[in-house]
Order: C-alpha cells, then sequence, then structure tokens
C-alpha cells in the first residue's frame, strides 16, 4: 500500500497520474498547505522539505516502510518499483536528462513565472520577465525535441511525459492572459493534449474535488506557504 500525501497542484498531479496509470494501490492523504500542514511534525517526518507530493510506501525495499519526497524522486522510484512506464533501458540516458530537465527547469521556472504574476505584489516586473521567458524558452527546448515524437522518449509514454502533464496543464497561470498559451508550442500542445484525453488523467484530476481545501489567500496562507518570506520570530 502506498500512503500519497498531496495537494491539487503540479507536482502532486504527476503522482496522481502515475498510481492511476500505474493501478497501484493507494491512501491519498489530503495535506492543505494554505493552512500550514506541510510543516506539522508528522507531515516532516515524511518529507523534511515540507512540501507536496511525498509517499510512503508500507512495502519499500526488503519489506521495510520507506518514504520518498519530491515529485521526480517519487515517479523514478514507482516506475522501478513496478517496472512500468520507464521505456526501453537503451533509452535511460534520455529518460533521465528529459525527467530532470523538467526537474530543475521547466518545472520550477512555471513555478517562479506563476508565483510573480499571481502571488508576488505587484511592480516586479524584472522577475515577471525573467520567469516567464524561462518557462517559455524550456516550452520551446521541449516542443523543438518533440518534433516527430509522440512522446518524449519517442513511442513509449513514460513517467517524463506525467512530470511535464503536471505542469503544462498550468500553461495558462504560467503565461497569464494568453488565450491559449501552449498554441505557439504545436508539439507540446499535441503531447499535453494525448496525455490528458487518457482516463488515468481524468482519475488524477477527479482526486481530492471531494475534500475542501482551504482557498483563500491570507496571511495565514501567506506564512504557511512562503515562510521565507517572514523573519523567524524573536
Ligand atoms: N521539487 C518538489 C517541489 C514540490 C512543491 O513545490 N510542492 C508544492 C505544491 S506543487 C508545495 O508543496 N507547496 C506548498 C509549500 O511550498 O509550502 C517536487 O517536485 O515535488
Amino acid at each position: 500500500m502506498i500512503r500519497f500525501y498531496f495537494n491539487l497542484a503540479p507536482n502532486p498531479a504527476k503522482v496522481a497520474l502515475f498510481l492511476e496509470e500505474a493501478g497501484l494501490p493507494y491512501e491519498a492523504i489530503p495535506v492543505d498547505t494554505r493552512k500550514g500542514e506541510q510543516h506539522s511534525p508528522a507531515f516532516r517526518a515524511v518529507n523534511p522539505n515540507g512540501k507536496v507530493p511525498a509517499i510512503v510506501d508500507t512495502e519499500g525495499p526488503g519489506g521495510k516502510e520507506a518514504r520518498v519526497f519530491d515529485s521526480t524522486a517519487i515517479l523514478l522510484y514507482l516506475a522501478e518499483k513496478t517496472g512500468k512506464f520507464l521505456g526501453a533501458p537503451a533509452e535511460r540516458p534520455e529518460l533521465l536528462s528529459w525527467l530532470l530537465f523538467i526537474a530543475s527547469g521547466l518545472g520550477p521556472y512555471s513555478g517562479q513565472a506563476v508565483h510573480f504574476q499571481w502571488a508576488a505584489p505587484d511592480g516586479l516586473g524584472y522577475a515577471v520577465n525573467r520567469y516567464r521567458r524561462e518557462a517559455e524558452r524550456h516550452y520551446q527546448v521541449l516542443d523543438d525535441h518533440l518534433a516527430g515524437r509522440a512522446f518524449i522518449l519517442g513511442d513509449a509514454y513514460t513517467i517524463a511525459d506525467m512530470s511535464a502533464w503536471g505542469w503544462l496543464d498550468r500553461a495558462s497561470r504560467v503565461l497569464k492572459g494568453a488565450e491559449d498559451p501552449l498554441l505557439p508550442f504545436p508539439h507540446l500542445k499535441r503531447l499535453f493534449e494525448t496525455v490528458d484525453a487518457r482516463p488515468a488523467a481524468a482519475r488524477a484530476r477527479a482526486l481530492g474535488k471531494d475534500h475542501v481545501f482551504k482557498t483563500a489567500d491570507d496571511e495565514e496562507a501567506r506564512r504557511a506557504l512562503f515562510p521565507s518570506n517572514y523573519p523567524p520570530a524573536a
């Protein structure tokens, strides 16, 4: 059994998609990050970084319970555990390269673009420009790669595509104001739509819809989500 700690954000969504695609039994445990539940000692024992997603595998290596945190680590761990969605061994260099490209580039730049356009105070034009343009540049790199390929590895649908799907789903927040944000990236748009049309993607999207997550971006939420913006209490 997998205990899956999640909220409705892009990084947990990738893991939800994998769990649904692989048909692994799991217990979904909502973590309300606007209420600060990610900072509780119990959750920090699962992810010392205080972010979702994280999992506990009650049957980890050697039959022992194991925690895994960070969406890319979880995708790799579960893909290796199940032998699913890894592509061919000969494609492993490509798989690792694109997974890490998404984990360290496309994802974080998208996240910062969202932050500076939707959460930060007005007047930070340099930051908005920098992160938006870097997100677009990463989109372009992946779009170029996808020309003539069905999926990131070619014919095989893998965890790299699932990882990209999580963030491409937020393109309208990353490129705020764009009517059809993926239109300039036709191969990326096709990849997103192909993955998004899978039944597992619909099930992943439905996860947590029966839970009431806090939505207000009030002082409690800002302190919970962006603790490093606040000086430590004296
Ligand atoms: N590198 C991490 C990033 C995780 C992350 O930023 N998670 C967000 C949701 S997508 C979160 O937990 N935000 C709440 C917080 O930062 O307190 C991953 O890929 O899992």
